[in-house]
């Protein structure tokens, strides 16, 4: 398996679950600000131009998965015993539902700081969408906190993939202007993540 990942972009997600399993995989880094993604390798690769992209070991046809929901899913399923993601399909439905709205929503709205262009041709409007990143990510943290998060870990007694795509969206949060203390379970999630040996080694090649 071969994983295209960028420093601390939500690729750090699958980078943490492939640590956590333990199995051998290759890890390509990929400088963004140096556009690595449009290169015409890459795009053969994902051309959406977007990291992570998991490269599988299908024999010989080369298979590719994108989107970070889908691959942390399919990590957890390929790896059974490990219990990454319930099996119950209510369950399985729930941590879907986290992993979405980060996704979808969570990753969106930080991205209206350095990615605007994707939104807007006006400067000024740029300025005005990243300008509310703060209280945009303030507000979906507000929400995790409060509907998302149980504990120890975001399902409950169990750690699961979502435990690894919360930590690495937490991380963006002081880039984007938002202090994580007050956030105090958030701050307790981050904490008990980075006492884990796997979470340690790759958070810090992630700086
Ligand atoms: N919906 C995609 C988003 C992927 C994405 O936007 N990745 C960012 C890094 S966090 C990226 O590759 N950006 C490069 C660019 O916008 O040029 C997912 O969940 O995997």
């Amino acid at each position: 398996m071969k994983l295209y990942y960028s420093k601390l972009s939500s690729s750090m997600a699958v980078h943490l679950v492939l640590e956590e399993i333990g199995k051998p995989y290759e890890a390509i880094q990929m400088d963004l600000d140096s556009q690595h993604q449009f290169t015409p390798e890459f795009l053969e690769i994902n051309p959406k131009g977007r990291v992570p992209a998991l490269v599988l070991d299908e024999g010989e046809k080369k298979v590719v998965l994108t989107e970070v929901p889908a691959i942390l899913s399919y990590l957890a399923q390929i790896n059974p015993e490990l219990s990454l993601m319930p099996t119950d399909t209510l369950e399985f439905a729930k941590a879907q539902s986290f992993n979405a709205y980060l996704s979808s929503t969570v990753h969106v709205a930080h991205a209206h700081r350095r990615r605007g262009s994707r939104w807007s041709d006006c400067a000024e409007c740029r300025t005005s969408m990243a300008a509310k990143v703060a209280s945009n990510m303030s507000e979906c943290f507000a929400f995790i906190q409060a509907h998302y998060l149980k504990k120890p870990w975001v399902l409950g007694d169990s750690f699961s993939v979502c435990d690894a795509y919360l930590f690495t969206i937490s991380r963006w949060l002081e880039g984007d202007g938002v202090d994580i203390n007050i956030f105090p379970e958030i701050r307790r999630h981050a904490d008990a993540m980075l006492a884990r040996p796997p979470i340690q080694r790759i958070a810090a090649l992630h700086c």
